[in-house]
């Protein structure tokens, strides 16, 4: 089988699948949010993102598989809410489907279906999806703010991007890349852009968050950069909708 023709059937089927990765507040090592992560299952074993989601995107199917994605999203995290945990989720958005002239209505309209309040959603997107057409991009981002969702660049420090669309942009979070966190205690220089990206951070005050966590060593180094949010194998991998919960259980 090949990866478009499991993909499609995934879809047509409503099979995708949405695993939930805690991120954790530093200071008190709460969950206080949940980025989403599509995965494709086929025959017992999981396809890669790395792998279907490329292909999604080549094929056409991206609009569609992230909507289902967001869907499955803002349903999981309204049953979060209904059981009293005020925590967000988190969103990866393909750069085609931020330029999709019907991608803010279908935000609105999933928020609208599924009851979820606005300020618990946050979408992550790349530095280079914001690059696409820039006034378009500003018009849209300022849309999501008034409507109360939050935006995420994911991955950052990675892209091609300059430093100016931080002004251009008005955006919540900053996600470091986990590049840049893996390397951060055996060289000087991935510190240096970990304490610089952090600083950025706190003087634009905009959310910062650590990916890639996967040792204690780094939680706390993390912490004491001043870095609010950590996310990372040291605290869980992405866990299914009911070991997340379980999660939760115990995050009072
Ligand atoms: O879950 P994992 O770390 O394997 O994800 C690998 C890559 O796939 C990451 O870059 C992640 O952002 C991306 N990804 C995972 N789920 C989604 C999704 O629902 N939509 C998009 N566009 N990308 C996703
Ligand atoms: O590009 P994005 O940040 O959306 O992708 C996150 C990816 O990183 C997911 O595929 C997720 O499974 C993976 N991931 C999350 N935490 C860790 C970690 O601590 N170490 C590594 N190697 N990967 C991680
Ligand atoms: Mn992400
Ligand atoms: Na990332």
């Amino acid at each position: 089988h090949n990866i478009e023709t499991v993909l499609r059937e995934a879809i047509k089927t409503d099979a995708l699948e949405v695993h939930f990765q805690p991120q954790i507040d530093l200071s008190n090592g709460k969950i206080v949010a949940a980025e989403a992560l599509a995965r494709l299952k086929h025959q017992g074993s999981y396809i890669p993102p790395l792998d279907f989601i490329p292909v999604a995107e080549e094929v056409g199917l991206i609009n569609r598989l992230g909507e289902q994605v967001l869907l499955k999203s803002c349903q999981t995290a309204y049953r979060w809410q209904a059981a009293g945990h005020r925590i967000k989720v988190a969103v990866n958005i393909a750069p085609k489907q931020l330029s999709s002239p019907e991608f803010y209505d279908q935000v609105i309209d999933i928020l609208s279906k599924t009851k979820l309040p606005a300020k618990y959603l946050e979408l992550e997107v790349t530095e280079s999806a914001l690059m696409h057409d820039l006034e378009a991009t500003k018009l849209l981002l300022q849309r999501f703010r008034q409507a109360g969702i939050s935006i995420a660049i994911d991955d950052f420090g990675t892209g091609y991007s300059s430093l100016s669309y931080l002004r251009l942009f008005n955006v919540h979070t900053l996600k470091i890349d986990q590049s840049f966190v893996f390397d951060m205690l055996k060289d000087e220089q991935s510190l240096s852009i970990v304490k610089a990206i952090i600083g950025l951070a706190n003087a634009l005050s905009l959310t910062i968050i650590a990916e890639g966590i996967e040792t204690e060593k780094h939680s706390l180094s993390l912490t004491e950069l001043g870095c609010d949010i950590g996310q990372g194998y040291f605290y869980s991998k992405p866990l299914i909708a009911s070991n997340f919960e379980q999660l939760l259980l115990n995050n009072i």
